[in-house]
């Protein structure tokens, strides 16, 4: 019986326990969602549905992981919310997935597109969910989170909607953050004392997704905390002309290599490459010194061969010159008609994607096949016509990318361009940048990113040397290649090298607790060293690999930094 009055205090406190965690089951529902939704005037000008919303928890979803986080188990509430913007008879729908109350970490995190996508479904959304932050998504207005700018771009033939451009520009961005955000506190009850309890907001994404969080860092000084984002699909008309590139090159010079014979000149580069960092992994860490040491003219002649593969017949032949000239000149990057430099190039060791030719089952020649993203955007962007590709090519010069770049420059600066080198309120308020970018992309090109932190260096310490320049940005915003990897994921043909899965996690310590990423941290997410941390270099540092490889140093090396340099002569105005 002695024991009775501590069975008391256990059960009291059990009891306590109870009533003080609040479970999802509790409040991830319609009626409770309801109650917290964020007041009308949260943004002017918007109103908030208390109709068209859901809620529903949803327990122990396993995950394998992505690119940007890895393998993990989450518990979350799924709760979908719908605005109008007054006097326009639209539905803009946001998808919040929120984490259970014991796991909430005070952390909201906005998370956009890619390709012509302001979204991407639910994919990014555990990325947040795990480090206790409020994950949120917009669907832009678009009429669902699976329809893209693309088909909703026009009303009609010479009709644009500019509303909806400007959604997908920005705005849909800076209402999502806006709202997610204050949803996020009245949720988990965070407005007493507000200023006493800090909502730390972050924003995470790659591509298209990596030029919506500059559009907000560039735009909104003190919407995000921290931002990671990954090789972004700025300089937006330089960027979608640029897929037109590769066919322009070979239908000038008259020769469209076959896939096999792509990916041919691809492998020898790779191979030739390999261990000029120091390192044989077959990933190629340091482009710009393949760029300087490795000519392409090398590999002609040497053998191929790929398999038959539907209607393609077996590839058995050799490397021929006239691909190699067309392969020389897509690296040179756009010029135009005089030779001037109208835009920057891939790294050698990336993957032609945008080269990629047709093949004709009657002649059994390999033929033009318009890039589609490139094509796409010159169709509906610029000629305001509601066809998903180019037609032809026939009369395209090297001078007419350059009128299109030029055009859709102009019309979509203040929406899409996306490169304004003034990060100045950003700054001031604290916010930090890690930016990063696969050397071996071959969807936008690595020197876009290496073109933009540079113009953000010059712009904002004009009067710092060098070193000084780079010091101080690197206090807060960083940008980092990754070794060998393509474009937002890692790379099948360099299969070895590191890609930033936990580059969101290094980003709330560097927010949160002063940790400086001095390196980034990359996992191996494929091959031979499978799940190895390897560190990853800030720009401008390159790595070199020493003692057979086994040790790896950040090094500067003024050589192969001036050939990241691109002096874009053909524009009589800066080009940030
Ligand atoms: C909310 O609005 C969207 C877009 O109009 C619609 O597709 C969806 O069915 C609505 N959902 C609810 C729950 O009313
Ligand atoms: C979670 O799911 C795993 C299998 O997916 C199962 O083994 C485990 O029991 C589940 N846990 C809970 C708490 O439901
Ligand atoms: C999340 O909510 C949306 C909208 O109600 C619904 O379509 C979807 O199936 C839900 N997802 C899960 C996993 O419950
Ligand atoms: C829009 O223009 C394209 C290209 O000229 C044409 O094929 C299409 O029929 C037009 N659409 C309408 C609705 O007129
Ligand atoms: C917020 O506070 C209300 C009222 O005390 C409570 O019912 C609710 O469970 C709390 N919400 C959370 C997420 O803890
Ligand atoms: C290129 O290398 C990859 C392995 O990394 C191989 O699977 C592929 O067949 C090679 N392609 C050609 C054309 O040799
Ligand atoms: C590559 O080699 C060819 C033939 O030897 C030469 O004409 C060309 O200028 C070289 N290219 C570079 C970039 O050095
Ligand atoms: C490719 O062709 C060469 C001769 O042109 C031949 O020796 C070789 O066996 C062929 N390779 C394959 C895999 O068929
Ligand atoms: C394929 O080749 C045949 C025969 O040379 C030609 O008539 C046809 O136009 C070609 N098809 C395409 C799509 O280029
Ligand atoms: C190409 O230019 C020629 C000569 O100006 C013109 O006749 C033809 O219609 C043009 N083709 C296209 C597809 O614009
Ligand atoms: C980087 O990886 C190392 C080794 O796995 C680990 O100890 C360290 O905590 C990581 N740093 C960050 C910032 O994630
Ligand atoms: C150097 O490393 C390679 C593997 O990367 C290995 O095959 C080779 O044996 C090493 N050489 C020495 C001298 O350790
Ligand atoms: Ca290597």
């Amino acid at each position: 019986m002695g024991c009775l009055p501590l069975v008391i205090i256990l059960g009291a406190t059990l009891v306590q326990a109870v009533t003080t965690s609040t479970t999802l089951d509790d409040v991830c529902t319609p009626a409770y969602v309801r109650s917290k939704l964020p007041v009308d005037n949260v943004y002017p000008g918007i109103t908030i549905s208390h109709t068209n919303l859901s809620a529903n928890p949803v327990y122990n979803v396993s995950t394998s992981g992505s690119a940007v986080y890895p393998a993990t188990t989450i518990d979350y509430c799924n709760v979908t919310l719908a605005y109008s913007h007054n006097g326009r008879d639209d539905t803009v729908q946001m998808r919040f997935w929120l984490p259970s109350p014991d796991k909430f970490a005070n952390r909201y995190l906005s998370t956009g597109g890619a390709d012509y996508y302001v979204n991407q479904g639910t994919q990014q959304l555990p990325g947040g969910v795990m480090y206790g932050a409020v994950s949120g998504s917009t669907d832009g207005g678009f009429g669902g989170f699976d329809v893209g700018v693309d088909e909703i771009l026009l009303l009609a033939n010479g009709t644009l909607d500019w509303q909806n451009l400007y959604m997908f520009g920005y705005e849909a961005h800076h209402e999502l953050a806006t709202i997610g955000k204050r949803f996020t506190r009245n949720f988990f009850n965070m407005t007493v004392n507000e200023e006493d309890q800090k909502l730390y907001s972050y924003y995470q994404s790659c591509s298209e997704g990596g030029r919506e969080g500059w559009s907000q860092v560039q735009r909104y000084g003190d919407q995000f905390d921290g931002a990671v984002i990954g090789a972004p699909a700025i300089r937006y008309s330089f960027q979608m002309t640029m897929h037109l590139w590769a066919n322009v090159v070979e239908k000038t010079l008259g020769y469209y290599p076959s896939q096999c014979e792509i990916e041919a000149i691809v492998n020898e580069t790779i191979t030739a490459c390999d261990g000029m960092d120091g390192r044989m992994d077959g990933v190629v860490s340091r482009s710009d010194l393949c760029k300087m040491q490795f000519n392409l003219t090398e590999t002609i002649g040497k053998g191929y061969y790929c398999a038959a593969d539907g209607d393609v017949p077996v590839q058995n032949s050799t490397i021929s010159a006239q691909a190699v000239e067309v392969f020389e000149k897509i690296l040179d990057g756009m010029t135009d008609d005089d030779g001037k430099q109208v835009y920057l190039s891939y790294q050698p060791g990336a993957l032609f994607w945008d080269a990629q030719a047709t093949y004709n089952t009657t002649s059994g020649n390999w033929g033009l096949d318009i890039n589609s993203m490139g094509g796409e955007f010159v169709t509906k962007f610029l000629q305001l016509l509601d066809i998903d590709n180019l037609p032809t090519l026939e009369n395209v010069t090297y001078g007419t990318l350059k009128e299109w770049v030029q055009h859709g420059w102009q019309m979509y600066e203040d929406s899409l361009h996306t490169t304004w080198p003034d990060l100045t309120p950003f700054h001031e308020a604290g916010g930090k940048v890690l930016h990063y970018h696969g050397e071996q992309d071959g969807s936008i090109p690595t020197a876009s990113s290496v073109h933009y932190y540079d113009s953000v260096r010059r712009t904002m310490y004009p009067t710092l040397g060098y070193n000084a320049s780079h010091e101080a940005l690197g206090q807060w915003y960083r940008l980092f290649l990754v070794p060998g990897a393509s474009h937002c994921m890692n790379n099948d043909l360099q299969p070895n090298g590191p890609f930033p899965q936990t580059s969101l996690q290094t980003l709330i310590e560097w927010v949160e607790q002063g940790v400086v990423p001095v390196r980034l941290n990359g996992t191996v997410l494929s091959g031979v060293f499978e799940g190895e941390t390897q560190e990853i270099c800030a720009w401008p540092l390159r790595p070199m690999w020493y003692e057979n490889g086994t040790r790896m140093e950040c090094e500067y090396d003024q050589k192969s930094l001036k050939t990241w340099e691109w002096d874009l002569d053909a524009f009589d105005l800066p080009v940030y």
